[in-house]
């Protein structure tokens, strides 16, 4: 019988020493509820160690990616306290294995989420808009992994930052997103790449969270997911997220 127990720890060692596994896949044949079990002990590690859940980020979120990963719906995963970073803050390389940076949305829940909610009441559920950086850090060798593997391993989270709040008003739809480092723009997007249409990852969030018994209330950070691929970092660099009236977020690679 499976050691989820086991397969868990082996994963949260490997985010917190920074030292890559093996995916889990090549000697364990887990299914997606086994891989979210396992997530699910990996983080309570965390919380035992002090780690506070602050919100939820979404996978997958565009139609490529999931075509590619031969899936039909996106993954989630948490995302705490520690991997928070202040904006303009310092990013310490040697904590991650392989960090990679995508341009995000975030949006910040303004009230408990108890049931289903849609894309005609989603502004009764937030109280700000964002822009985000989001490192992705897969804790197996040369950041390969199956669909299962990468939701045991916490769908890549590994640390994100915020811009400034603003309204929630401010359009998102259709915006020109972009990842910019030491001045030269190396990705660009666009907003509606999420799902379509940014919103739709909030509403999803809200479904996932429900399905899974992770309340959402007021405060939690939802990442919506990547406006464009991600790209690796390296010591030195400062990365910048930009999205069209959201303004910027950075992190400074250290
Ligand atoms: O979109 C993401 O945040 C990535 C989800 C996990 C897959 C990956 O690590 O590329
Ligand atoms: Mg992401």
């Amino acid at each position: 019988m499976t050691n989820y127990s086991r397969l868990a720890e082996t994963l949260d060692n490997a985010a917190h020493q920074a030292i890559p596994v093996p995916q889990l896949s090549l000697s364990h044949s887990l299914n997606i509820e086994e891989a979210y079990a396992v997530q699910s002990i990996s983080i309570a590690r965390r919380y035992i160690r002090g780690e506070q859940r602050v919100g939820l980020k979404l996978g997958f979120t565009s139609k490529a990616k999931m075509e590619q990963m031969g899936v039909h719906d996106m993954i989630w995963g948490r995302l705490t306290d520690q991997m928070q970073y202040e904006n303009e803050s310092k990013l310490p390389i040697k904590n991650f294995i392989h960090p990679r940076a995508e341009p995000e949305i975030a949006f910040r829940v303004s009230q408990t989420i108890t049931q289903p909610i849609d894309l005609d009441n989603v502004l009764q559920y937030i109280d700000g808009i964002a822009v985000a950086i989001e490192v992705i850090d897969s804790r197996y060798k040369n950041f390969k992994f199956s669909l299962e593997d990468v939701v045991a391993d916490n769908c890549s989270s590994a640390a994100f930052t915020i811009g400034e709040w603003q309204p929630i008003d401010t359009n998102i739809r259709g915006i020109a997103m972009a990842l910019v480092i030491d001045g030269v723009t190396v990705q660009a997007g666009n907003s509606d790449a999420i799902l379509g249409n940014p919103f739709e990852s909030l509403v999803n969030a809200a479904r996932l969270a429900l399905q899974n018994g992770e309340i959402l209330k007021a405060g939690d950070v939802i990442l919506a997911g990547a406006a464009t691929p991600a790209v690796y970092l390296k010591e030195g660099q400062t990365v910048v997220a930009v999205a069209e009236g959201l303004g910027e977020v950075s992190l400074k690679v250290c």
